[in-house]
């Protein structure tokens, strides 16, 4: 996970998808809820997924070259530790919308395949923070206010902003070789009024890697890999819903088009430029209670 000697120093898609694969498989709850989902469940989801298959090979008359394709393919994102990455692009959004349909409060979207847990607490007790980065970080600086308030209007002082998001070169510290260990990840607790403000800086759009299985997919099908940039948060106060979500910037030409569809339009930030080389946002979140 970290860039300790032994670790490559490119970044692949094979060392990326490693070590979000191990990342992956460092949270015990996904292999609880393998063992804990009914047979009966199981049963009728599997039988779902493959009935989709086969009618898209009969309707589509698939052939042995495709269907050899697709198997040489399959074992490809295995080798390159890319599940991670392809079920987060092309699956999570619809998981994502049929988990959080019942909300009142903010809208989230999916996690993706970079968050870590535990990032260092940056906020004073007023909630203001700067997240970890390297002297000289490229992007424009942001500061970004807001406050967490319950769905009753109630600020939250007990709650806490989770923020990562990728460099300007579009890498994600703990998956590409040579970033310090947390640059750019920063748990930032609120203030007592429930208020916080956080300094980073403004990510870039981002690629997905292209030289695994994954970027073999896009440049077979002929779409592109490009993210909109993107900031990336889970906030979560006591006896409230864990919301996840992403926080982009109008004008992207990715806001479209996002390989991961994850944009919605109540996830925008709009960074108003204060004339000294930097930007200021106002956006709070809004929680459902549990
Ligand atoms: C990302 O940074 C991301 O947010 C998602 C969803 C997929 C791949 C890379
Ligand atoms: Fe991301």
């Amino acid at each position: 996970m970290t860039t300790t000697d032994a670790a490559v120093e490119t970044a692949t898609a094979a060392a990326s998808g490693a070590s979000a694969t191990e990342r992956f498989h460092t949270d015990k709850s996904p292999y609880e809820a393998v063992r804990n989902t009914p047979k009966e469940r199981v049963d009728r989801l599997a039988r779902r997924v493959l009935e989709a298959l086969y009618d898209t090979i009969r309707e589509e008359q698939v052939t042995y070259d495709e269907y050899n394709a697709l198997k040489a393919w399959l074992i490809q994102v295995g080798q390159d530790g890319e599940w991670p990455l392809f079920l987060d692009v092309w699956v999570e959004h619809v998981v994502e919308e049929v988990a959080t349909a019942d909300r009142k409060g903010n809208k989230g979207t999916i996690e993706g395949p970079y968050y870590v847990p535990d990032a260092p607490e940056v906020a004073d007790k007023n909630g203001v923070g700067t997240v970890p980065m390297r002297e000289g970080e490229k992007g424009t600086p942001l500061v970004w206010k807001g406050t967490i308030t319950s769905t009753d209007g109630a600020p939250l002082p007990d709650g806490k902003v989770e923020i990562w998001h990728a460099d300007d070169d579009g890498f994600y510290s703990q998956f590409a070789p040579g970033l310090p260990e947390w640059n750019l990840r920063a748990t930032n607790s609120v203030g007592a009024d429930g208020s916080f403000e956080i300094h980073t800086v403004q990510p870039a759009p981002y690629q997905i890697p292209t030289d695994g299985a994954c970027g073999k997919l896009i440049a077979a099908a002929g779409w592109h890999a490009w993210r909109p940039a993107h900031i990336h948060v889970k906030v979560s106060a006591p006896g409230y819903q864990l919301l996840t979500a992403q926080l982009y910037f109008p004008g992207d030409v990715h806001n479209e088009d996002d390989i991961a569809s994850a944009v919605k339009p109540e996830l925008m930030l709009n960074p108003q430029p204060q004339g000294d080389g930097t930007s200021l946002v106002e956006y709070g979140f809004v929680l459902d209670p549990e």
